[in-house]
């Protein structure tokens, strides 16, 4: 079927909604983007969405071109005229059309656009096998760098370490940063459990804020789990009880390897489990 679009502050079918080959977006992937659920037909999370999206727009002297309310406004539609129920928004702001130069001063107007589209979703199975993982080469960008924290367009850090997961036959790589901790994974932030206690690498160690994660942690201390933020090194991870990755895409999924060491009892362990599921009833509609 073919999608109604949001872009240049209306939707438009998805024939017309084109870009210029000048967008800096495309040029110099200079631009941010969000990755947001439906669930039930509501939008998952949209405030804490929009507000990281204008974070890392702010990061990088980029304009949105609409106010918050507006956005939130304009996503609820574009949701509504594909008549989306379980399903996935992208939120695009690209530094709009410019010359072959870096300038992006000189870029006319930053785009938005807005696609709502029907989630592929992982195969059942992966959730209960648990995914394999390696750990990649490619360390995650240094913060000095452009920081981690913002989401931007420019994924080549992470395609990079996707390639390497891909070249291992596993779907997932694990990445960290040039000190050596844990990072995080391609598009998921990371998650241990040993004696009974859930650590997650600082956002500092180089990781996107994700939002997933701090569901997850509230999540986990709903329970009366124990959840402590330290830098994490690739030994921890070798001889943890659990692995679990937490990403809008991937929800809440366990690792069962990792460069060859079998975690746990090579299944997600108990307190994945247990958080998948509390993830699931979160995200359709039952409160915190
Ligand atoms: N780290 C990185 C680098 C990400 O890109 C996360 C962590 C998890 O954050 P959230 O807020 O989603 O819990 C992400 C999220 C995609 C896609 O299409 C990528 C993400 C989210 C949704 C879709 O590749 N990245």
């Amino acid at each position: 079927m073919a999608l109604k679009i949001w872009l240049d502050g209306k939707l438009v079918d998805q024939e017309e909604a084109k870009i210029s080959v000048f967008d800096h977006g495309l040029l110099y992937g200079d631009g941010v983007f969000e990755g947001i659920r439906v669930y039930n037909g509501r939008v998952f999370e949209l405030e804490a969405h929009i507000k990281r999206l204008y974070e890392s727009a702010k990061v990088i002297r980029l304009v949105v071109p609409m106010s918050r309310s507006k956005l939130i406004g304009a996503v609820e539609k574009t949701v509504e005229a594909n008549a989306v129920i379980d399903g996935y928004i992208r939120l695009v702001v690209t530094r709009g059309t410019g010359t072959l130069g870096l300038n992006p001063l000189i870029c006319e107007n930053s785009k938005l656009f807005i696609i709502a589209d029907n989630i592929q979703l992982y195969p059942e199975e992966l959730y209960e096998k648990g995914m394999k993982v390696v750990s990649a080469t490619t360390v995650r960008n240094h913060p000095l760098a452009i920081p981690p924290q913002v989401k931007s367009l420019n994924y080549l850090n992470n395609i990079l370490a996707k390639i390497e997961a891909l070249d291992n036959d596993v779907p997932e790589a694990i990445m960290y940063n040039h000190e050596g901790y844990v990072a995080e994974a391609t598009g998921d932030n990371v998650f241990i459990v040993r004696d009974g206690v859930i650590y997650t690498p600082p956002a500092e160690a180089g990781s996107l804020e994700g939002i997933t994660r701090g569901i997850v942690i509230k999540l986990a201390k709903e329970e009366g789990l124990e959840v402590v933020e330290k830098n994490l090194t690739r030994f921890d991870l070798y001889i943890c009880d659990e692995f679990f990755l937490t990403g809008t895409a991937a929800e809440v999924i366990g690792i069962v390897e990792i460069d060859g060491r079998v975690i746990g009892d090579g299944k997600p362990g108990p307190v994945t489990r247990l958080l998948r599921k509390k993830f699931f009833e979160y995200a359709h509609g039952k409160k915190l």
